[in-house]
């Protein structure tokens, strides 16, 4: 039987100060008992450890809500599991799962219903993919005007890398019959209250059986974290996160479109090319939130730093929804000129891209931007694009610093 420290997740979820027991402290000195605040109106956050994670930037309580401590992504380009950001929309989180008991069901418009257990899954040929996980609403924070919804700064990603089996594996043992549209995937959390709608999510049934869509086990070698999904997640690659379904139990085969809560009313985006309205408009129409935009980020320079005037090193990574990187600039003129970077080692195409640019920065204040393209084009905006639920934000990002 496995178990994570129930009284630990309801201490948090009470005075949400404790540390768990034995938390190894980070080595960028965050903290749990010590508190951030991130740059934008009530961005007081406290670092709170839960189980199988160092000091994490909490944003709720019930359900667990931890962002990643951004210096975090300026360690290497595989966030650690420790580190690894946390997101439920339901309060009541499994704290008790036998993986010998767990079985995944497979049912719907198939040959017939599948029971699998753990060994089961592990016996298929196994699949790994790096690629990184960002939650929707990641840096809505930094919108204006300002949206509700969780204020989460720039720390709901991670990129990990992933092992399982290809949902095609499991729906092709299944036999999936004709005139299915769509799969949809439910995990073992639910609402405290009935009126709560369960959550679910669904994927077209071609992209779920793309060979690339997962069943994931593993992260970065490693057992799930438990509040990462264990034993077993979606991964859904290029996909925002509220696709990677966690402690994924169910899976269902539907021959028509889904119409749970969570995809005909929630995560959803104007339907047009930017994704986006005027501030303060509603969309005329709206579709489910799909692939990320292109993002890029200074990783080795926070906002605000004061550095030695000269030669700069300047590092960051990059990210798409799966076209890959293909260049990353940096200006130090408001987007007038625009220096290429290096791009540094290819974990694949939904990983984050790491860069590398060495620039001069005389005495004085700089404003540094850092824009990415990628292979199918895409840019980055110099303006933010507004949405009414702060979504897929993408603007080029600007680091101020002053060299002395
Ligand atoms: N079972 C379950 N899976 C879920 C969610 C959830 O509330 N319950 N939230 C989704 C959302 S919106 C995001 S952003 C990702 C976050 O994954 P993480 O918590 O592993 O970082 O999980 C997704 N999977
Ligand atoms: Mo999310």
């Amino acid at each position: 039987m496995t178990e994570i420290d129930r009284r630990t997740l309801l201490r948090h979820a009470g005075a949400g100060l404790i540390a768990a027991s034995g938390a190894a402290l980070a080595p960028f000195a965050a903290r749990a008992g010590e508190a951030v605040t991130l740059p934008f109106g009530n961005g007081e956050r406290p670092l709170v450890a839960y189980p199988g994670k160092r000091p994490l930037l909490q944003m709720t309580a019930r359900p667990p809500q931890l962002e990643t401590p951004f210096a975090v992504f300026d360690e290497g380009v595989i966030t650690p599991n420790d580190a690894f950001f946390v997101r439920y929309h339901l309060a009541d989180i499994p704290t008790v799962i036998d993986p010998e008991a767990f079985r995944l069901t497979v049912s719907g418009h198939i040959d017939g219903p599948l029971n699998l257990t753990l060994a089961d899954l592990k016996a298929m040929p196994a699949n790994e993919i790096v690629a990184v996980n960002q939650c929707s609403g990641n840096s809505r924070g930094f919108v204006e005007p300002r949206v509700a919804g969780g204020q989460l700064a720039n720390g709901a990603m991670g990129n990990a890398r992933w092992t399982g089996v290809p949902i095609k594996a499991v729906l092709d043992r299944a036999g999936v019959k004709a005139g299915a549209v769509q799969v949809v995937f439910e995990g073992l959390d639910g609402p405290v209250v009935a009126e709560t709608p369960d959550f679910a999510k669904a994927l077209g049934i071609d992209h779920a059986r793309d060979g690339e869509v997962m069943l994931a086990w593993a992260m970065n070698g490693q057992d799930l974290p438990w509040l990462n999904g264990y034993p077993l997640r979606l991964v859904v690659p290029g996909f925002y996160g509220t696709y990677w379904v966690k402690h994924l139990n169910a899976i269902t085969v539907t021959d028509k479109p889904y119409e749970g809560f969570w995809m005909k009313s929630a995560y959803r985006i104007p339907d047009n090319s930017c994704a986006c309205v005027e501030p303060g408009q509603a969309p005329k129409a709206t579709v489910p939130i799909n692939r990320f935009t292109i993002r890029s980020f200074l990783t080795n320079l926070a906002d605000g730093a004061a550095i030695p005037a000269g030669r700069t090193a300047l590092r960051g990574i990059a990210f798409d929804g799966g076209s890959g990187i293909r260049a990353v600039a940096i200006s130090s003129d408001d987007g007038r000129s625009w220096s290429e970077a290096s791009l540094g080692p290819d974990l694949g195409r939904y990983s984050f891209r790491p860069w590398t640019l060495s620039v001069d920065l005389p005495a004085g204040t700089h404003a540094l931007r850092v824009r990415a393209t990628g292979n199918d084009g895409a840019t980055q905006p110099m303006e933010p694009r507004w949405n009414p639920p702060g979504y897929m934000r993408n603007v080029v990002e600007t680091v101020r610093v002053r060299a002395a």
